[in-house]
């Protein structure tokens, strides 16, 4: 049906084309790919690192690959996830995280992650950052998120629903939990 659509576009003129282009025509990645509960982790005056938490979901028919992520409020910001390498969790850099054709990949404490290193200020409860996603193709989407505390969430780790929040972020770098 694309391909169709995409024949008949061009023989419209140059004008409309554009038109089209920023709408529907030539979908981009970023257009493909929608958000939800998005946040950012709040960390205290000389943490060493945050990290981003999200929802990605791919309405398209194909897989979509976040390359990179950049934010103003971070040195470095990487994509990360956590392997457990007998019974300890570590974390380490990967190249992309993949959303499959029509799903969704969730970015969650003890899991896939954005990680913010070296941030330039303390990230308070209540404030509002942005991480910028982008994609193989070269398109980018800029996700604003609040910033949580997750001394709640951690506080119920010992009820198995939330058995995946056990393990913090920085429990390669400091081995210890940061509260
Ligand atoms: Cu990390």
């Amino acid at each position: 049906m694309k391909t169709t659509f995409k024949k008949n576009m061009t023989a419209l003129s140059l004008g409309l084309l554009a038109t089209f282009a920023s709408v529907q025509a030539f979908a981009s990645q970023a257009d493909d790919i929608t958000v939800s509960a998005p946040f950012a982790r709040e960390v205290p005056p000389g943490a060493p690192a945050s990290a981003s938490f999200m929802t990605l979901e791919n309405h398209s028919n194909n897989s979509i690959k976040v390359v990179s992520a950049d934010s103003g409020v971070a040195k470095v910001v990487e994509l990360h996830t956590h392997t457990n390498d007998n019974g300890v969790m570590r974390m380490r850099k990967i190249p992309f995280i993949e959303v499959p054709a029509s799903g969704k990949t969730e970015l969650k404490p003890g899991g896939l992650h954005i990680m913010l290193i070296g941030p330039h200020k303390p990230l308070k409860m209540g404030q509002e950052v942005t991480v910028k996603l982008n994609f193989e193709d070269g398109s980018s989407k800029t996700v604003s998120m609040p910033v949580k505390s997750m001394k709640g969430m951690m506080m119920k780790h010992k009820m198995p629903m939330h058995h995946d929040m056990n393990h913090e972020h920085n429990m390669e770098h400091d081995q210890q939990h940061m509260h």
